[in-house]
């Protein structure tokens, strides 16, 4: 493993703080992240014990923007369509927002956070609050396989990594299939979003990686689609290598090349990734000083866990971004952690009260712009660092 990246010290992304916890020190940890030169994983360095981060206390709600209500609702129609499945199981199932598209009966899911399961379980929907592993992956398909397993977003979190699909490809029927959702690496890449790295994303994965992760447990990836979601992603379709039942799409073939010719196989680049995320670190701090210096006033737009990173690398704290507005209930009236900026219940953009708004949730922009039309009409501007920080 080849470190490449140190964003410094970091506290834990979705750890915000009460205002109780102000005085405290909190507790920070480094943010490294490597290549490993034989498998191309791309992952941190130093991985924080997972029930410190997926909790009871879990703040982060899947279905808070429309953009992916949207996706996970035409996604459950599109895979039973092609799928057909008569028994699904969602890894990381969140609030619901994908397996409330299924029929009750049909669908299982799996969530540790027990603050968000229990919204699942309280609609009726069968929903295991437990670490994905083999044990649980016994405990649900020793006598019935499951035909689809999904999982958003959720594979990238968690460390035994073998394991993990090693329990997968135990519960799935011959002909079952798994569909995986995650950040691309090669957009990572191309748009220096660095804040994809952060404690809860262990791996960024790429095509070259994921087949070599794949191939030791009797798994291949037979189709990709490369999505606009989070900045980027694939959804990747795996299947037994055994099962000749689906072909292997020219898609992958045409992942493999687009990843090969950016050179995600090769430590130079990297490292030239790293060069170009110490000139978006300086590019951003000249931003927010110059608009300090005129006393101009700067909120922030989407308290995401990626926004820990920019905030904490970047030295932006309190004392320059005054507030950030987000829709999330478990987050509103705490602070981010580090930067310590307070989080307030979302209202509509007013250029009369704010100068300059931070796109925390850089990811969902077109949305948000969308939401924004009136203040940007009015002259309201937003800062983002993705690709490169600038004013638009
Ligand atoms: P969003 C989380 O990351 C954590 P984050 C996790 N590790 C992961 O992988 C991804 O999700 C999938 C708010 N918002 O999705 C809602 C508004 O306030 O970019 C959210 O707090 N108004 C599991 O946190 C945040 O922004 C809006 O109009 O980086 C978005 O967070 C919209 C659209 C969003 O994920």
């Amino acid at each position: 493993m080849k470190k490449f990246l140190d964003l410094g010290k970091q506290p834990l992304a979705n750890s915000y703080l009460r205002k109780i916890d102000l005085r405290k020190k909190e507790k920070k940890f480094s943010l490294e992240v490597g290549f490993d030169t034989k498998n191309y994983l791309v992952s941190i360095l130093n991985t924080v014990p997972k029930e410190k981060m997926f909790n009871k206390d879990y703040p982060y709600k899947s279905s808070e923007s429309a953009t992916m209500r949207n996706e996970f609702k035409k996604l459950s129609k599109k895979l039973k369509k092609r799928f057909k499945p008569s028994v699904s199981l969602e890894i990381g199932s969140n609030d619901g927002v994908f397996i409330k598209n299924f029929k009750k009966k049909e669908v299982i899911g799996v969530e540790p956070c027990k603050n968000l399961a229990n919204i699942t379980k309280t609609k009726g929907y069968k929903t295991y609050s437990e670490y994905w592993d083999m044990k649980l992956a016994k405990k649900i398909a020793e006598k019935k396989k499951i035909d689809l397993v999904y999982s958003a977003n959720t594979i990238s979190h968690i460390k035994n990594i073998s394991e993990i699909f090693r329990a997968i490809s135990f519960v799935l029927s011959d002909k079952g299939i798994l569909i995986l959702e995650d950040p691309s690496l090669l957009e990572c890449m191309k748009n220096v979003a660095y804040d994809q790295f952060y404690c809860e994303h262990i791996y960024v994965f790429s095509t070259l990686s994921l087949i070599k992760i794949l191939e030791p447990i009797g798994l291949e990836i037979f189709d990709i689609e490369n999505l606009k979601t989070h900045g980027g992603s694939n959804r990747y379709y795996i299947k037994k290598k055994k099962n000749f039942y689906y072909k292997i799409s020219s898609r992958v073939k045409l992942n493999i090349y687009k990843e090969k010719k950016y050179g995600l196989h090769k430590i130079s680049t990297y490292k030239s990734f790293a060069k170009k995320v110490k000139k978006s670190k300086i590019n951003l701090e000249k931003i927010f000083n110059k608009l300090i210096k005129k006393n101009k006033k700067i909120i922030g737009y989407g308290a995401t866990a990626k926004s820990c990173t920019v905030l904490n690398y970047c030295n932006i704290d309190h004392k320059k971004i005054n507030f950030f507005y987000d829709t999330t209930s478990y987050k509103i009236g705490n602070y981010l952690p580090g930067s310590k900026i307070e989080i307030k219940k979302y209202e509509k953009l007013d250029e009369k009260k704010v100068d300059y708004v931070f796109l925390g949730a850089w990811n969902f922009k077109e949305e948000i712009f969308k939401k924004e039309d009136l203040f940007i009409k009015k002259g309201g501007k937003f800062i983002t660092h993705v690709p490169f920080p600038r004013i638009i």
